[in-house]
């Protein structure tokens, strides 16, 4: 089953130049890339994408952050993508992601951990409504997939 899910490069990682590298990890993985944005977080927008948060004593912090500078927003579309790109990220806090892990590479601090994604295929669903249009999302063949995926 073909499922989506929301890739952010927070501002920590648009500000420090690892946009590029950021993504190039996951088009290297094989991951199929289906949107790409650069844009801002406004207030309401971060308190929907983070609505499991909104209670939570970081998330004064955690919107200021979000909010801060642009950010990249990109959607990827496949088997396992949600699995797959948490993975790639490493876990939450850097200072506890497996090394190779994106967070651990780039990152030592918890509330500057350069990269978001879905946490589940129907959170996917919900996080990439939020930020792309349905026309800014491509439905594409790529020639290269039987040399990805058997
Ligand atoms: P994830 O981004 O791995 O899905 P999350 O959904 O629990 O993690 O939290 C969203 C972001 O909020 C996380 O990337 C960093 C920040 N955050 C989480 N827990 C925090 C805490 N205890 N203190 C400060 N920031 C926190
Ligand atoms: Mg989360």
């Amino acid at each position: 089953m073909s499922e989506r899910t929301l890739v952010l490069v927070k501002p920590d990682g648009v500000q420090r130049g690892l946009i590029g590298q950021v993504l190039s990890r996951l088009e290297a993985r094989g991951l199929k890339l289906i949107g790409l944005k650069l844009m801002q977080m406004d207030d309401a927008l971060a308190t929907q994408h983070y609505a499991e948060h909104t209670e939570k004593p970081f998330f004064p912090g955690l919107r200021a952050f979000i909010t801060s500078g642009p950010l990249v927003a990109a959607a990827f579309e496949g088997e396992k993508v949600v699995q797959i790109v948490r993975n790639t990220m490493g876990a939450t806090n850097p200072v506890d992601a497996a090394p190779g892990s994106i967070r651990a590479d780039f990152g030592v601090d918890l509330g500057r951990n350069v990269i978001h994604g879905s946490d589940s295929p129907e959170s996917g669903e919900r996080e990439i409504a939020l930020f792309f249009d349905d026309a800014e999302l491509l439905s594409w063949s790529r020639d290269t997939e039987p040399w990805i995926r058997e």
